[in-house]
């Protein structure tokens, strides 16, 4: 394996910049949650991508957004933390804004001085014309000296190769990190709490959502009367009130039916096993400041 090259690539940007379908384009699986929600990714997820010369192995970060809590905090913490070991990092803006917003001044004030390869990737370009995104291609390079500067629409796949090309060259020699088969560090139990999160971010009306946690319970595989796999899963959504468990409850149970539904198709699709789903609410009032709990899942 001459001439090999491997390295991490650190997504970052501001929250619903489009990071995990960016993640997700490149791995050309879902491997994180999407929604138009911001707030969408709360912990760092790593994709591979195996290619002829090289394995990339891009790192997704939750968006930089203004905290409100411990937990938000540690949000934020965790997506910088990220750019430290980074070999690479994208900074992932939005083709649409006309100007560059407080928090992407923010992360760049973070990566002046400090030599790292950085390649602006402007995103969402389907839904804007060209004079616009080189208008704001211009406005970023006017303070920041980037490595390359990449226009890519995720959610079209559109100069994704592009993109990977860019990356490869900017890596370092190195062996591979993970075996070849391997594409993410989410294991099942992650991918599931993540579905029934996204479920319930696109379901519910914008505040409960961000004040949820789902834990899975239980996860067993078992056989059923035919002989096909089968796994049953408990599971629990955490949220702050009282009056926020009624309305995940919905009238006659309707929402969490919805929920349930939504997320077990989700489920079965992407483990490609028939999924048996119990689903309860409880109220768990100050998770989000709970220092050990925010430990817990970051
Ligand atoms: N039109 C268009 N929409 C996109 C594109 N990429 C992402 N989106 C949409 O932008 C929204 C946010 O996408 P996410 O990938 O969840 O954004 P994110 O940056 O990971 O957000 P956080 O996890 O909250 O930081 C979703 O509704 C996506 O469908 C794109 O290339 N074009
Ligand atoms: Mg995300």
């Amino acid at each position: 394996m001459d001439n090999f090259k491997s390295g991490f690539v650190s997504i970052i940007g501001r929250t619903n910049a489009g990071k995990s379908t960016l993640l997700n384009s490149l791995i050309g699986e879902n491997i994180a949650i999407t929604t138009s929600k911001p707030q969408t990714t709360r912990t760092i997820i790593k994709g591979i991508v195996n290619r002829n010369n090289s394995q990339i192995i891009f790192i997704d970060t939750p968006g930089i957004h203004r905290p409100k809590s411990k937990f938000n905090e540690a949000m934020i913490n965790a997506a910088y933390n990220s750019i430290k070991d980074a070999d690479v990092i994208l900074l992932v803006v939005e083709a649409a804004y006309e100007k560059i917003s407080e928090e992407n001044i923010k992360i760049l004030e973070r990566l002046k001085d400090k030599n790292y390869k950085v390649i602006l990737v402007v995103n969402k370009i389907d839904a804007i014309s060209k004079e616009k995104v080189l208008k704001i291609i211009k406005l970023y390079s006017d303070i920041y000296n980037f490595s390359a500067v990449v226009p890519i629409s995720a959610k079209n796949k559109k100069n994704i190769d592009i993109l990977l090309d860019e990356i490869e060259k900017m890596l370092p020699e190195g062996q591979p990190y993970y075996d070849s088969e391997e594409y993410t560090d989410q294991t099942e139990r992650q991918l599931v709490e993540e579905i029934v999160r996204e479920k319930c971010l696109k379901l519910l009306n914008e505040e409960i959502p961000h004040g949820i946690y789902v834990n899975v319970e239980k996860m067993k595989l078992r056989k059923n009367k035919k002989g096909e796999e089968i796994y049953d899963i408990d599971i629990i959504i955490y949220c702050i009130r009282k009056s926020h468990k009624g309305i995940i409850i919905g009238k006659d149970g309707n929402m969490l039916k919805k929920i349930a539904t939504y997320s077990r198709q989700k489920i079965e699709a992407v483990l490609g096993l028939k999924v048996n789903m119990k689903i309860w609410v409880k109220v768990s009032e100050d998770w989000k400041n709970n220092i050990n709990f925010t430990k817990n899942i970051l």
